[in-house]
């Protein structure tokens, strides 16, 4: 089929719920990916971060093979001899107690929030139905009901109501926002370290220092959402690290999965974590033998190849050489790691025309709230990698 007919079937038989870039990705391999008619071009999006390892890690992938040629899924009703050690190695690598595995990132969120609700009204002793979260404007979290019900964004909400109760928007940067908010019955604050979808926006310096001390006085959680930030993105194996906020409860997922398979986990003390017992809370897939097994040859291939240094490195001089451009048509470039955001100005318009030309000289990024272009390679990508973006870069934006 040509691309033409595939984008016309595509569209004929799927929900109308996205509006991609006109190219069929038919290959992927490392940092790179080729359309049907084996033109290549660079990943700049990463999938949202979940390709930090680069599409098709061999080592990722042999792991894949291994376990399908093995067993694929049991279902909780039943052990399997991966789930352990994954979690061991997560346990481990992050330094939480205890973790739950779930397939999505919004899964995880939800989980999350499931914690923070049971977890104030046995541990904290808020009365029932009454306990609060308290989110963040601009935030992203995912797309169940409850998830957009505390959205801010218009569209990720019009006609999907009745809402979920039991939540407080503040301002994001802001902690006398949050000292303000905070009541008796807050279980839990709930944020990004960066907000992703929001733009690539980096807090103040000192906001997660602060919102961790007042989370800590008023005996409310502190959950971060680093499904998009964690696992070497922004140039620390966790973004809240820039600052040493270490949450109570830690969400993954995305990098986790290695770019193959989708797994996300929380993490959080044994105190918090058994709240849940058999029956709460679950998963068909969650765990299984082979996410578990991907996910942590996943973690092995993050340590091995030093990603995560490499995402500091290569995002400074990446985030570096695009300051030097000087471009007149960008207001802003921001980010930390190899989770760079280029704000383009009001005045030449919205981001998406850019990323179309870029797609054209072989590079794919995607916009994000409108004027912001997103820039996040997978960690694996090379300095010679990263000039070769940059030429194409300095074409569109100068
Ligand atoms: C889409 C955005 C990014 C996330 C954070 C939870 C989730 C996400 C911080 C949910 C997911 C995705 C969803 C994807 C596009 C992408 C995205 F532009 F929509 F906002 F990355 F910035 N927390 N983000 O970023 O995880 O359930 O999807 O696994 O098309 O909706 P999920």
């Amino acid at each position: 089929m040509s691309r033409e007919e595939i984008i016309k079937l595509t569209d004929k038989y799927s929900a109308h719920n996205y509006h991609p870039l006109p190219v069929v990705i038919a290959k992927g391999e490392g940092v790179w990916v080729y359309d049907l008619e084996g033109s290549k071009y660079l990943d700049l999006l990463s999938a949202y971060s979940a390709l930090s390892h680069g599409h098709r890690h061999p080592k990722i992938i042999g792991a894949l093979i291994e376990q399908a040629g093995k067993l694929t899924i049991t279902s909780r009703a039943f052990r399997n001899e991966r789930m352990g050690s994954f979690l061991q190695k997560l346990c481990r690598l992050s330094g939480y107690e205890k973790a739950l595995p779930m397939n999505t990132g919004t899964e995880a969120v939800e989980t999350a929030l499931k914690a923070a609700r049971k977890w104030g009204q046995l541990r904290k002793g808020i009365p029932e139905n009454k306990g609060e979260i308290i989110v963040c404007e601009n935030n992203f979290h995912g797309r169940t009901i409850t998830v957009i019900s505390f959205s801010s964004e218009k569209q990720y909400r019009l006609g999907f109501g009745p809402y979920t109760p039991g939540f407080k928007i503040i301002p994001y940067g802001d902690a006398a926002a949050l000292e303000e908010a905070v009541t008796e019955n807050t279980a839990a604050f709930l944020l990004e370290p960066i907000q992703g979808e929001g733009g690539v926006l980096v807090p103040p310096d000192g906001y997660l220092r602060e919102v961790r001390q007042i989370t800590k006085k008023h005996n409310v959680l502190l959950m971060l959402d680093e499904i998009q930030t964690g696992l070497g993105r922004t140039g620390k194996l966790f973004a809240y690290q820039h600052e040493e906020a270490r949450p109570d409860v830690l969400i993954l997922g995305k990098a986790l999965g290695g770019g193959v398979y989708p797994v996300s986990a929380v993490l959080s003390s044994a105190q918090v974590m058994d709240v849940f017992t058999p029956g709460d809370h679950g998963s068909t897939f969650g765990g299984n033998p082979l996410a578990s097994y991907v996910a942590e040859v996943a973690l092995d291939v993050l340590e091995e190849e030093k990603l995560v240094q490499k995402s500091k490195e290569l995002g400074t001089y990446f985030q570096g050489e695009l300051e030097k451009m000087k471009s007149p048509l960008v207001w802003e470039i921001r980010g930390k790691g190899l989770l760079i955001g280029v704000e383009i100005k009001k005045e030449h318009g919205p981001a998406r025309p850019f990323c179309e030309k870029l797609m054209q000289l072989g590079l794919l990024c995607k916009e994000t709230h409108h004027q912001t272009i997103r820039l996040a390679p997978p960690l694996v990508i090379t300095k010679r990698e990263i000039d070769w973006a940059l030429e194409r870069l300095a074409e569109v934006l100068n």
